[in-house]
């Protein structure tokens, strides 16, 4: 089978991509990613020599181009490209509307263009909106309530994917996952800045009161459902994938600052974000019910795994922290930190 991937530089499609050719190594997978902050070509030095892997700097907003690598006989499309990032979102959006919605269209066009290519779309719990403390975990039937505009541009993804699916007869699926963690997360989000400031000697900086829920995913365990829903998956259904992790952000600060024998007076309590949704919770039963699907990693083997890895690869986050993201995090914290 020959894949295309988006998004393959990033955190989660290089997990994908290390992940699916370790299982079926006979599979073609082709990388299309612009490089933008947050792709890394590091994340795949491990497939340098892989004569079924190729890599392609583009931007998913090209169509002539994307039309032509899914012209050269791809049988399926993974797509996890966007802009990922809820705090670069509300210092300027355009680049999100521009990707996470023009992109995805570009892509269902080229789809659509080349016979109805087979199209997995890597979505977010963001779109449901947030849950209150007593509220019931999201499912594929939650009403779509995005409330940043990170989330409402994945939302728009979401809908044009279905949308193909019910007016062009597009085979298209969809997985709307919790919050991911594991290596080569980039350090910018909450679990791999806190542990690479506390690997630094820093403060680790949390918003207003801790007190936000989030259901914290093993990156791999996210993959493995890819996987299921790509093979067993029902054509034009949704699945949501969650991790058992809920937490709420001061609980898991302490929990990284156990595991890495440091104190709470590393903890910097700062301005809230805006709009900050209190909870995100997802009911996998779907997935678990129709395709046997469950993760496997509990929330303290994966902190502990994840810690190690950031241990053992300073070079990785080091570069990573000297470079645009260095700019960005003077901005957003004004030196907090
Ligand atoms: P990431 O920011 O780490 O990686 C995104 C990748 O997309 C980067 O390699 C970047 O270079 C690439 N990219 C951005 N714009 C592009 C464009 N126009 N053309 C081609 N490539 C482009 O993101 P991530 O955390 O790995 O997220 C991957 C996907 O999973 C996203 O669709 C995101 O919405 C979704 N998701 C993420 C999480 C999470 O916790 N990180 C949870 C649920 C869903
Ligand atoms: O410095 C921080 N301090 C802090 O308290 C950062 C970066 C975050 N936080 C809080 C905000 C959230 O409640 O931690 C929680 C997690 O924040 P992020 O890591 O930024 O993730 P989140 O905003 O929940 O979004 C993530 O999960 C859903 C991904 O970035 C999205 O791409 C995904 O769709």
């Amino acid at each position: 089978m020959k894949l295309l991937v988006t998004g393959g530089a990033g955190f989660i499609g290089s997990n994908f991509i290390n992940y699916w050719l370790k299982n079926y190594p006979d599979d073609f997978i082709v990388n299309l990613d612009k490089l933008t902050y947050a792709g890394n070509l590091e994340n795949l030095k491990d497939l340098k020599n892989n004569q079924n892997y190729k890599f392609i700097k583009g931007d998913i907003c090209d169509f002539d181009l994307v039309n032509e690598l899914i012209s050269d006989k791809v049988d399926l499309i993974v797509h996890f490209a966007a802009e990922s990032h809820v705090d670069r979102s509300l210092m300027s959006s355009r680049d999100f509307v521009r990707t996470n919605v023009e992109g995805a269209l570009s892509l269902l066009d080229a789809a659509k263009n080349n016979g109805g290519v087979r199209f997995h779309h890597i979505s977010t719990d963001e779109v449901f909106g947030d849950l209150s403390l007593a509220g019931k975990a999201f499912t594929e039937k939650s009403p779509y309530n995005p409330r940043n505009p990170y989330s409402a541009s994945k939302a728009a993804a979401d809908h044009l994917v279905r949308a193909y699916y019910h007016t062009h007869g597009l085979p298209v699926t969809i997985s709307n996952c919790s919050n991911n963690y594991g290596p080569y997360h980039f350090p910018e989000k909450m679990i791999p800045l806190f542990i690479t400031n506390l690997l630094e000697g820093k403060r680790v900086p949390l918003y207003g009161d801790g007190k936000n829920i989030r259901d914290w995913i093993y990156v791999d365990d996210h993959n493995r459902g890819v996987d299921f829903i790509i093979k067993k998956g029902k054509i034009g259904e949704t699945y949501c994938l969650g991790g058992n992790g809920e937490i709420t952000n001061i609980e898991l600060t302490k929990k990284i600052l156990k595991l890495m024998d440091k104190g709470d007076e590393m903890i910097e309590f700062i301005e809230d974000r805006p709009g900050h949704d209190l909870r995100y919770a997802m009911d996998y039963s779907k997935a678990k019910n129709e395709l046997g699907w469950q993760p496997q990693i509990s929330l303290e083997q994966g902190l502990a795994q994840t810690i190690d890895w950031y241990k053992n690869n300073r070079q990785w986050w080091q570069n990573v922290k000297s470079g645009d993201y260095q700019e960005y995090y003077k901005k957003q914290y004004q030196g907090n930190v």
